[in-house]
């Protein structure tokens, strides 16, 4: 082999060595961005972004605030309906694709929390249940509404 093929072959290995070490930097996980709960009459909304660093999409599948057993946590989206009038409803999940945030934001996806008394300026800590069989523990400040 000539010096050319040989520096060919080396800048190959070196190549995919490269490539190994991005794909193994990448699956990094779930990871909390940002977030917070408002505090409201019946219990509260949970308002955060997860960042999705699996190379797959993951969704957020149940929540849980294992403090308060008696709470009822969902998952809801706001709709508008063809009156114009906003409506929450359940859903199943929330996904993020990969390398996306999972968004849990007013006016769209978002955890209910019903049957709890949470108090502004107080630290709330729920339990994030995911379709890959991760959980993720977050601990949110309670804001009062419109606070
Ligand atoms: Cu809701």
């Amino acid at each position: 082999m000539d010096f050319k093929v040989i520096a060919g072959i080396v800048f190959l290995i070196a190549l995919a060595g490269i490539a190994s070490y991005m794909l193994a930097s990448r699956s990094g996980g779930l990871e909390l961005v940002d977030g917070y709960v408002v505090s409201l009459p019946m219990g509260g909304g949970a308002f955060m972004t997860i960042h999705n660093g699996y190379s797959s999409t993951v969704c957020l599948v149940k929540a849980e605030i294992p403090s308060m057993p008696d709470a009822r946590v969902e998952l809801h989206q706001t709709v508008v309906d063809e009156n114009g009038v906003a409506r929450m409803q359940p859903v199943d999940k929330v996904c993020a694709g990969p390398g996306e945030n999972l968004e849990l934001k007013h006016g769209g996806y978002h955890i209910m929390i019903f049957n709890a008394e949470l108090e502004p300026g107080s630290t709330v800590e729920l339990v994030l249940y995911f379709n890959n069989g991760d959980t993720l523990t977050v601990s949110l400040p309670v804001k009062a509404k419109g606070g």
